[in-house]
């Protein structure tokens, strides 16, 4: 019969379990670092005159409408600009395109879409990134994968001194449907940081 482990047993033993939890933590926190990771503070800022520019819509290539707060954008070869904590926003777990908040963004099938993605807020990180699941969203909204092959951009830190940090990614919206871009900074998503992103014929 075997005799009771000594305290001293039972305390390394909650020690190794302990080490190992946080090892897996750390794992798989490097993990999603490497899919949906930072920039630093090295990355590329526009200043507020190159952010105006940005809320204005082209003359050709994108239809916006109002009414039903969509924008469609046309041809092969799209860019879209994504603002987070756009001017005008009433909650900053928001994105902005041109005029509209958190619109429904329409591509064509095939298209190369580029989302130029710019951060707005002065406290807080965001992201972006075009996944299938529909709303609502959990608060740790980081693991959900894009819906396309590179279709997110890495979390951006916050603006400061008038100097907003501004980072790209392209993707091919390969094949029709209803997607949705979100915020993946936890707690953002489920506050409402997604609108609906639509692949057309
Ligand atoms: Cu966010």
């Amino acid at each position: 019969m075997r005799g009771k482990r000594s305290p001293k047993t039972l305390a390394a033993g909650i020690i190794l379990a302990a080490i190992g939890f946080g090892m897996l933590i750390y794992a798989f926190g490097t993990i999603g670092q490497f899919r949906y990771g930072y920039y630093g503070n090295n990355v590329a800022t526009i200043n507020d005159s190159e952010l105006e520019k940005l809320y204005i819509a082209p003359k050709t290539g994108v239809k916006i409408d109002k009414a039903d707060n969509s924008i469609e954008f046309y041809g092969k070869d799209v860019r879209i600009p994504v603002i987070a904590s756009p001017e005008g926003a009433k909650s900053m777990y928001s994105f902005g395109v041109y005029s509209l908040i958190n619109p429904t963004i329409i591509v064509h099938e095939n298209a190369k879409v580029t989302i130029q993605f710019v951060n707005k807020d002065d406290d807080m990180y965001h992201n972006v990134a075009i996944v299938r699941d529909a709303p609502p969203y959990p608060y740790m909204s980081m693991m959900i994968a894009p819906a396309f092959e590179d279709s997110f951009v890495w979390m951006l830190p916050e603006s400061s001194n008038g100097k907003f940090p501004v980072a790209s990614n392209s993707f091919i919206a390969s094949h029709t449907g209803i997607f949705y871009y979100i915020c993946q900074v936890p707690g953002h998503a489920s506050e409402g940081m997604y609108g609906k992103f639509v692949v057309i014929k």
